[in-house]
């Protein structure tokens, strides 16, 4: 399986701030972890602070990816335009977050990757990515 894990705003700081909310692991930690997890995966694991730069990645992957994993960061909250782009490509895509994102502020509990995800998995700190990679596994092992 060739696979997108795509990264949005702010992800870059992880273990760096915030500890108590995000946890101490770094985003090269969960990249390791990826790569550790699913040794036979084709992965391409990115992180952009640039919306566009985001939806540019998306269009890419029609192309060359079976699917995207896909952390959005806070453009999950605010973002028609990565909604549409993943309507666009037509890929199978799970949405993780690091943190229960419903269970934070009433802001974070509204998703526009959702609609347009296989599914949402929220909550389980860097395990959300190994998760994600198992779902989007079964199930292009499922539809190919
Ligand atoms: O829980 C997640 O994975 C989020 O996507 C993380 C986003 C947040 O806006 C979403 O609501 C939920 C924030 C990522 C920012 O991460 C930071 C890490 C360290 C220090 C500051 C921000």
């Amino acid at each position: 399986m060739r696979v997108l894990i795509l990264n949005g705003p702010n992800l870059n700081l992880l273990g760096t701030r915030q500890p108590e909310v995000y946890g101490s692991t770094t985003l090269s930690d969960i990249e390791a972890m990826c790569r550790a997890h699913a040794p036979n995966a084709d992965i391409t694991f990115e992180q952009s602070n640039h919306e566009g730069v985001m939806i540019d990645t998306i269009h890419s992957a029609k192309a060359t990816q079976d699917g995207i994993i896909l952390n959005a960061g806070a453009y999950t909250h605010t973002s028609v335009a990565l909604h549409d782009a993943l309507a666009s490509v037509e890929l199978p895509c799970v949405e993780v977050h690091l943190s229960n994102i419903h269970a934070r502020e009433a802001f974070r509990h509204h998703s526009y990757i959702a609609p347009v995800a296989l599914g949402q998995i929220a909550g389980f700190g860097a395990q959300s990515y190994t998760l994600a990679l198992d779902a989007l596994q079964s199930h292009v092992k499922a539809t190919t």
